[in-house]
């Protein structure tokens, strides 16, 4: 473990104006300086006091509250200081320079968070939560990270590393015992351990890639042909006038997007130019964003004229949402596909089905009240870890005793990579320099 004898300082409020600014300091330097710049003797932890901020020429630079968090009860596990002033940027930068007059120095991104982690304040999920809360596209994206940070996805983790744990545990004995080995490897309640296992892996995987989506967000391209209804469709579902609707064929030629919230999902919604053979060669630009669109995005709808006769698609994948559009002027009698949605965007019906078709299409079950924010960082090792015990399972069917014991260490380390029990600093310097300066 890395021991940190620098103090560190940022300023920790956003760059801009506001009514106030917070300096945040962290290190076994921090009560000190804090004392230099109040002229206070800071003896109470977590009790604020009202003070002015003096510059190294002892000129007045600010007033405001300081607070005093001592070691080990603070944020970073360290002492910390939060200075709160005027939330100005001048002000704020001179009050910053004071600070590290006084012997700190700036802190990268994301080294209070890191520093927290390191001295076992949270784990490695916990600190990626804290960023996400910040970044956090909807309501309901900021409840489920807080649900990630107070520990409730790294309990899931932990779960499934105690199975595994015991797992290996039954292995790695009967490699020790080589007479009864075979016997040992056979038991059927290691089997039921590994069927355990798997179930309970598969089920946090699922609910990790709902909090992937929760956290990043979605996109959805509305694609068809011309005068389908694609902005009449995109109109419906930011409930807004955003796109130009027209019966004029090729109305919209670029790309437009917009942002709204889907039954609690960050969505990104794409609106396209109609697909169709054209001749004019802005129309053209037009259908190859179209079908780049189409191409990148996390979910598409495909919508189609209803007043037409119905024309399905050949090709089916399965992020695709078949919406047949304009019900309201639909022939009786026409063959509708099981799988497609029937809706009205000019009488708005329809709509609530289609939302809870797409949240359906990218989680598994929709958002509860236990919903947790994860990354896609997240998925990777939980499919790492499944690799590594299918391939313990494959050698223990050869009965490879040692082999399998082997694979279920490597499904260990790949799994305790997620809460970094087991990291790399590659791994570390990657995720907390996403982070913003101050946290
Ligand atoms: N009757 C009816 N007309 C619709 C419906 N949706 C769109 N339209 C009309 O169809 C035409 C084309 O709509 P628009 O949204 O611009 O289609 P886009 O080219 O696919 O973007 C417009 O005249 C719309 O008013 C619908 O559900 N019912
Ligand atoms: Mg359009």
């Amino acid at each position: 473990m890395t021991v940190h004898t620098d103090t560190i300082a940022a300023i920790a409020t956003p760059a801009g104006s506001g009514g106030v600014g917070i300096i945040r300091i962290s290190g076994a330097k921090a009560k000190r300086i804090a004392e230099k710049i109040t002229r206070l003797e800071l003896s109470t932890p977590r009790k604020a006091a009202f003070a002015a901020f003096k510059n190294m020429a002892e000129q007045t630079i600010d007033s405001g509250l300081v607070l005093y968090f001592q070691a080990p009860a603070s944020f970073t596990g360290e002492d910390v200081i939060e200075l709160q002033g005027h939330g100005g940027q001048v002000v704020m930068n001179m009050l910053l320079k004071a600070v590290i007059a006084h012997g700190a120095r700036m802190a990268r991104p994301g080294e209070f968070s890191m520093r927290a982690f390191l001295n076992e304040k949270i784990d490695l999920v916990q600190a990626e939560a804290i960023a996400d809360v910040i970044t956090s596209g909807s309501e309901a994206a900021v409840l489920a990270s807080q649900r990630s940070l107070q520990g409730a996805f790294s309990a899931h983790i932990n779960h499934i590393l105690q199975l595994l744990i015991e797992t290996r545990v039954w292995v790695e004995s009967a490699i020790d015992f080589p007479e009864e080995e075979i016997d040992f490897l056979s038991d059927s309640g290691l089997q039921q351990q590994l069927a355990d296992l798997n179930r309970t892996l598969k089920k946090t995987l699922n609910k990790t890639e709902t909090g992937v989506v929760l956290n990043q967000g979605i996109s959805i391209a509305i694609i068809g042909k011309p005068n389908a209804g694609k902005s009449s469709l995109l109109n419906c579902l930011t409930e807004e006038e955003t796109a130009i609707i027209s019966e004029v064929a090729g109305t919209t030629r670029d790309v437009i997007k917009e942002d709204v919230v889907i039954a609690g999902i960050p969505v990104r919604l794409i609106d396209t130019a109609g697909i169709h053979k054209s001749n004019d060669p802005i129309e053209q630009q037009g259908i190859e964003r179209a079908l780049k669109m189409k191409q990148q995005a996390d979910v598409v709808l495909h919508v189609i004229d209803g007043s037409d006769q119905l024309v399905m698609l050949e090709e089916s994948l399965n992020n695709h949402i078949t919406v047949i559009n304009k019900s309201d002027l639909m022939k009786t009698a026409q063959n509708i596909p099981e799988s497609a949605l029937l809706v009205s965007a000019k009488l708005k019906q329809g709509i609530d089905s289609l939302r809870e078709a797409i949240v359906n299409q990218v989680t598994s079950g929709g958002l509860n009240e236990n919903s947790f924010t994860a990354r896609v960082r997240h998925i990777e090792q939980l499919k790492l870890t499944q690799s590594h015990i299918d391939a313990a399972e494959t050698q223990l069917s050869y009965n490879q005793g040692e082999l399998s014991a082997e694979e279920l260490r490597l499904a260990q380390n790949a799994l305790s990579e997620i809460t970094g029990d087991f990291s790399s600093d590659d791994l570390l310097g990657e995720i907390f320099s996403s982070f913003c300066i101050g946290k």
